[in-house]
């Protein structure tokens, strides 16, 4: 985090202005997106979170750091662009019923879309039915869920049972994601894969499509 001490501080502080300038002159002098997103701002959200399971911030201040880092993120997005392609794939994506973290499932549809996938985002406190009414629309190829919540990731498996009772469980791919969620859990609710940050999900969804 050193290196983007000002920034991972400011994103900790919540000072958007601050965050926002250290963003641009990271990427000004050289500094990769990547680099920005892990060592500075993904950091900073860590600390963020030690810092609340340790009683030392509350709920406003989580938000603010997260606003802040919403801020910064919009300027890496042209970043994750792989350049011209045409659709890779549809993805359907939210965070589960009960979970309002969207940090990291916008992350994943950001990077997913700059690598040429379709995405629709259904947001947040998605319910199980919300997705398969949606899957039954767009007919996507992934159902793609994210949790932040050990108390919301039975969603999970709600959702992939919902898919199933609907009749199209065989007709997409379901890859799940978030925080406290394992490629074990993923394995026991028969997800089809799982990716434990937004570069990798990117990898994942290709992998399960068969394409390059
Ligand atoms: Co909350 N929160 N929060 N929070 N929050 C955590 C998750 C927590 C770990 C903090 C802590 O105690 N240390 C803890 C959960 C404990 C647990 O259950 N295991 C927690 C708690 C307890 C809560 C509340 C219950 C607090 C309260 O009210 N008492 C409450 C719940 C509200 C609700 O959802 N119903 C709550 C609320 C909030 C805010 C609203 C204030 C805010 C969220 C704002 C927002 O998202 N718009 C917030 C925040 C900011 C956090 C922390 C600090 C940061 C989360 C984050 O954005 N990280 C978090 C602590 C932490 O994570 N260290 C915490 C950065 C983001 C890039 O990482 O989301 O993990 P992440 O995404 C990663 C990977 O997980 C992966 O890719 C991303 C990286 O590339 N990934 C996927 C994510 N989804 C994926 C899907 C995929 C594949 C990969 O495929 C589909």
């Amino acid at each position: 985090m050193d290196e983007f001490k000002v920034l991972a501080e400011s994103v900790i502080k919540g000072d958007i202005k601050t965050a926002v300038a250290e963003t641009q002159s990271a990427l000004d002098v050289g500094g990769t997106a990547r680099d920005i997103l892990d060592k500075g701002l993904i950091a900073a959200m860590d600390e963020v979170g030690d810092r609340f399971a340790k009683g030392l911030i509350f709920v406003p201040q989580m938000l603010r750091s997260a606003k802040t880092m919403k801020e910064c993120t919009k300027l890496l997005e042209p970043f994750f662009k792989e350049g011209d392609i045409t659709s890779k794939g549809k993805v359907l994506i939210g965070t589960v019923k009960g979970d309002l973290h969207d940090i990291g499932k916008n992350l994943v549809s950001m990077m997913m879309e700059g690598a040429g996938f379709t995405i629709t985002d259904l947001g947040v406190d998605v319910a199980p039915e919300k997705f398969v009414q949606k899957a039954q629309e767009i007919e996507p190829d992934i159902v793609a869920m994210s949790a932040l919540l050990s108390t919301t990731m039975p969603s999970m498996p709600q959702t992939v049972e919902a898919l199933k009772k609907a009749g199209i469980r065989d007709k997409v791919k379901v890859m799940i994601g978030g925080a406290p969620v394992t490629n074990k859990y993923a394995q026991e609710i028969k997800a089809d894969s799982y990716a434990s940050d937004a570069g990798s999900a990117v990898s994942r969804a290709k992998d399960l499509l068969g394409v390059s």
